[in-house]
């Protein structure tokens, strides 16, 4: 029999703690892809999130360092100053870059720091209950916002990737969606050129934003949380190249 699909050497052979229907675990193989595709398996640096990825560490066999919350753009800086011939990327959740984090992703953009971060928006706090990100968009139930997000004193959704989009340090930001195959695909093809972009010593950040279901807090089946990206997120962050 052929094998036409198998684990990649990057992605360890265990169970992982997420919940059925996760986006974390797909985007954790895909990065892994991308590691292995790179040939740079030897010379990465992960940087663990604080957020349901926490064990990221458990799952890429990569080296890899946990930090605090919102704090891994910082971490990245200095790893990659001491180390600039190593590859360095963050793996960080949406309460993590877009709250507690929010000035760390900008200053390391804004300073174009030679990073790769890969932002997972998932509209929510997951790890911790399901609460309302800044990403959360108008209308969504979470556990804190139970009528659903109203703009009128929980604010607006926050489009990050539009944010650094504008900075001249952010030499390549695109948004992605774990919600569809083609999606899934584009994703990969966004993490390549990240990775790519590190590696051929371009003089700036790049950052991959995914569109990525959280099933068990948006309350939903993993079936309807991907139409649920397709339908809602989507129009609050579209998909595309928005720089580089
Ligand atoms: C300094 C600090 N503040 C708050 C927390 C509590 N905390 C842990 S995970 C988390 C939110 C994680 O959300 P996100 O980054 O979006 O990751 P997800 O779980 O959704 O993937 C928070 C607030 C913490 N661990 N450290
Ligand atoms: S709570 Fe949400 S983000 Fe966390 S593992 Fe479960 S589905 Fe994934
Ligand atoms: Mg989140």
């Amino acid at each position: 029999m052929k094998t036409v699909f198998k684990r990649t050497p990057t992605l360890k052979d265990c169970i992982t703690h997420y919940c059925p229907g996760c986006g974390h675990g797909i985007a954790h193989r895909l990065v892994a892809e991308t590691i292995d595709e790179l040939g740079i398996r030897g010379r990465t640096i992960g940087i663990a999130p604080v957020g349901c990825a926490v064990l990221a560490y458990d799952y890429l066999d990569v080296d890899m360092v946990e930090v605090a919350h919102g704090r891994a753009p910082a971490v990245a800086t200095g790893m990659k100053r001491t180390n600039p011939d190593k590859i360095i990327f963050s793996y960080q959740g949406d309460g993590d870059l877009a709250a507690i984090g929010t000035a760390e992703i900008i200053h390391a953009a804004h300073r174009g720091e030679q990073i790769t971060v890969i932002f997972i928006n998932n509209a929510v706090f997951g790890m911790t209950g399901g609460q309302m990100a800044p990403t959360t968009v108008i209308g969504q139930v979470t556990t804190t916002t139970q009528k659903g997000r109203k703009a009128t004193g929980q604010g607006y959704p926050l489009q990050v990737s539009e944010l650094l989009a504008a900075l001249p340090g952010a030499i390549y930001v695109e948004r992605c969606t774990l919600s569809s195959v083609a999606g899934v695909r584009k994703a990969k093809k966004a993490l390549k050129h990240a990775f790519e972009l590190q590696l051929e010593g371009a003089e700036g950040l790049s950052l991959v934003e995914v569109l990525s279901p959280c099933p068990t807090y948006w309350r939903m089946t993993p079936v309807k949380a991907m139409e649920w990206i397709e339908k809602e997120m989507t129009k609050v962050f579209p998909l595309g190249r928005l720089r580089g």
